[in-house]
């Protein structure tokens, strides 16, 4: 038995079980101009800090033979994954489908919904695209896990308190143990990202634990290196 220091207590890695590294929407819809973080009316440069951070967790379950799961945020193009409700929310300067510069908006197979150039995915990990927030919602993911015999789960990507919280939230619903790497995370709203994580890892770790990305490689490095 291994453990990552973290709030609010020590994340233990059971032995036999590995860990699965979960990037949620590192796409370019996000992260870059034109895309639909930016139609939003979000400041979208706030994103690109953590991509150093990604890439290091990226390196490091590499290097340790440990899976990891890309997710992207993507409709069909005839948008029929896309409920009514979702398509008329946001800013009013583009929608889900409309034409932006990187091509339409987050549509799987455009410009705009491919993962940053960075932090593309391997042959051997898997990449899925979501319709919803939560990366379980229509999605093959638990499945995929199921086969895996995998039980812990790590979280890095964006939003922190969107994509990222639901998808922690739906897998502790599902009994994963799931742990959220405060500096590979990042909000159009800083103090949204903090208040995040302050209510998952409140009330004894209600929906599960944080750490930083060097405490995370720490603790995986002794318990798999
Ligand atoms: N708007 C926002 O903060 N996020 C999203 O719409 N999707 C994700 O978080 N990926």
């Amino acid at each position: 038995m291994f453990t990552i220091a973290a709030s609010p207590y020590p994340y233990v890695l059971p032995s036999g079980s590995k860990p699965c590294l979960i990037v949620i929407d590192m796409q370019r819809d996000f992260v870059e101009a034109g895309g639909f973080g930016e139609a939003l009316g979000n400041d979208v440069s706030l994103l690109t800090a953590i991509v150093p951070t990604v890439k290091r967790l990226l390196d490091c379950f590499r290097a340790l033979n440990l899976p990891i799961v890309h997710t992207r945020e993507a409709h069909k193009p005839d948008l029929s994954d896309c409920p009514p409700a979702k398509l008329k929310r946001g800013g009013a300067s583009m929608k889900i489908g409309d034409l932006g510069p990187m091509g339409r908006i987050l549509i799987d197979g455009e410009v705009g919904n491919e993962l940053l150039p960075e932090l593309r995915a391997l042959p051997d990990e898997l990449e899925i695209t979501k319709p919803g927030k939560g990366a379980f919602y229509a999605t093959a993911l638990q499945d995929y896990l199921h086969d895996l015999e995998i039980t812990h789960l790590l979280f890095a990507g964006v939003t922190t308190e969107v994509c990222v919280q639901t998808s922690m939230r739906e897998a502790n619903d599902r009994g994963y143990e799931c742990l959220i790497v405060e500096d590979a995370t990042e909000s159009y709203f800083p103090e949204f990202k903090q208040a995040a994580i302050a209510m998952i890892i409140a009330q004894g770790g209600i929906v599960g634990w944080s750490a930083s990305c060097e405490q995370v490689i720490a603790g995986l490095e002794q318990a798999y290196g």
